[in-house]
């Protein structure tokens, strides 16, 4: 049977559950993700040498990384050119490129530093995000950034902070859709802290100042991620889930919360996190990622909190701008750009499985308190044949089908990637 006579059949079967499976692909269609860069070169960026430091690590040595931005851009081309769906780039101010020599520490970078990154975003029809970047960095004190208690350390990170405020308003300015711009820091103690607050009330403050910068909430939309704690920092994370939420609250005019999947406690979920956050926000941020037992940051697989973080998306009306979707690991222990792909794949496997999930019917189940065909129906819909409905949705985009692009990835590896 071709790709077609499948679909045709398939859409049949989800058309008997009320289910519109064109409407579906069209939907996802136009569902930006944004696709981190850091992906491409273990987080290190092109404004420093050396380890990453803060509470962020890649582990694996696995060859090939993009070391200069014409690598990197061309291994993100590479990527995109296999996954479907519209797409954003995510952007690290580590990932600023300098040219002729010049170099400018990150309180000083300027929009120009960008300007090679706008240009690749308008060659591929693509908003751009961004992230300041506290971290892997020697004004870093004690492992503190806007929280520290050195007045020069905590001005500095805060006019870096303010130096992508104007960055991501150019980004959205040039690109003509909106900037997600996201403030996380790894700042925290490795044990018991003697001050809990003080750091807290240093780190609100720093926000403040950096949140000061003028901007067009339009455009930028600054976010404050939580975190429950890092590599060296088990003790006490500044950022925490209360704090970060908490602040967020408080200025709804000008900032919105960031939830990072691998940024809980290993039984909470984000799934269940998202319509709690979306009945007090108009707008919410994700990054989505996969822990392994803590915030490992492996690549997103088509696994039951991926679709279940999908449903609520979707379910929650997220699809139409109010859930802002981006993706957020990295392994360097495989091909990367392998990682990219299969992640990228996968979140939009479950979006779309999400998108032709008969939400009605199933809603209607719960609300008439019908929980044992609840419960029936929905193991039900788990063996729909939802890939011949993925097939098509990556035919209709031009992508590869699942079991046609390894080949493209080995290529790659031996034509350019050893080649490095
Ligand atoms: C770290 C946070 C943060 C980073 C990126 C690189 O735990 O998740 O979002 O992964 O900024
Ligand atoms: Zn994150």
């Amino acid at each position: 049977m071709t790709t077609a006579e499948r679909y045709a059949s398939a859409k049949e079967m989800y058309a008997k559950l009320g289910v519109d499976t064109d409407a579906a692909i069209a939907k996802l269609k136009e569902v930006p993700v944004s696709l981190h860069c850091w992906q491409g070169d273990d987080v290190i960026g092109f404004d420093h040498d050396g380890p990453l430091t803060g509470g962020i690590q890649t582990t694996g040595n696995y060859p090939g990384k993009a070391t200069t931005p014409e690598q990197l851009f061309a291994d993100m081309e590479k990527a995109m050119s296999l996954m479907p769906g519209a797409k954003k780039i995510n952007v690290h101010a580590s990932y600023a490129i300098f040219e002729d020599g010049e170099f400018v520490d990150r309180d000083q970078l300027e929009p120009k530093h960008f300007k090679r990154w706008v240009e690749f975003a308008k060659k591929h029809n693509m908003g751009l995000d961004f992230n300041p970047t506290f971290f892997s960095h020697p004004k870093m004190k004690d492992g503190l950034t806007l929280s520290s208690p050195d007045e020069e350390t905590r001005r500095f990170w805060i006019n870096h902070g303010k130096a992508c405020i104007r960055i991501s308003q150019y980004f959205a300015e040039e690109t003509g859709i909106p900037c997600i711009m996201n403030i996380w820091t790894g700042d925290g103690y490795k044990d018991i802290p003697a001050d809990r607050m003080g750091p807290r009330m240093r780190y609100k403050e720093s926000i403040d100042e950096i949140l000061s910068e003028p901007f067009d909430f339009n455009k930028v939309k600054p976010c404050v991620e939580s975190k429950v704690f890092g590599i060296g920092v088990e003790a006490f994370t500044a950022g925490s889930g209360e704090f970060s939420l908490l602040y967020a609250a408080m200025n709804k005019d000008k900032c919105i919360p960031l939830m990072d999947n691998g940024h809980y406690h290993p039984t909470e979920v984000v799934s269940d996190k998202i319509p709690a956050l979306l009945t007090f926000f108009d707008e919410i941020a994700l990054h989505v990622t996969r822990p392994i037992r803590w915030d490992s940051d492996h690549v997103v697989l088509f696994d039951d909190e991926t679709k279940e973080i999908a449903k609520e998306i979707v379910r929650c009306g997220g699809l139409d701008r109010r859930v802002k979707l981006a993706l957020d690991y990295f392994d360097a222990s495989i091909n990367r750009i392998s990682a990219w792909t299969v992640g990228f794949r996968n979140f939009q496997k479950a979006l779309l499985m999400a998108l032709v999930t008969p939400s009605e019917e199933l809603k209607k189940l719960q609300d008439e308190n019908r929980l044992t065909e609840l419960m029936v129906r929905q193991e039900e819909v788990k063996t729909l044949p939802f890939g011949d409905v993925w097939a098509k949705y990556c035919e209709e985009c031009g992508a590869p089908v699942d079991g046609a692009w390894f080949d493209e990835i080995v290529k790659y590896e031996n034509e350019v990637l050893s080649k490095r």
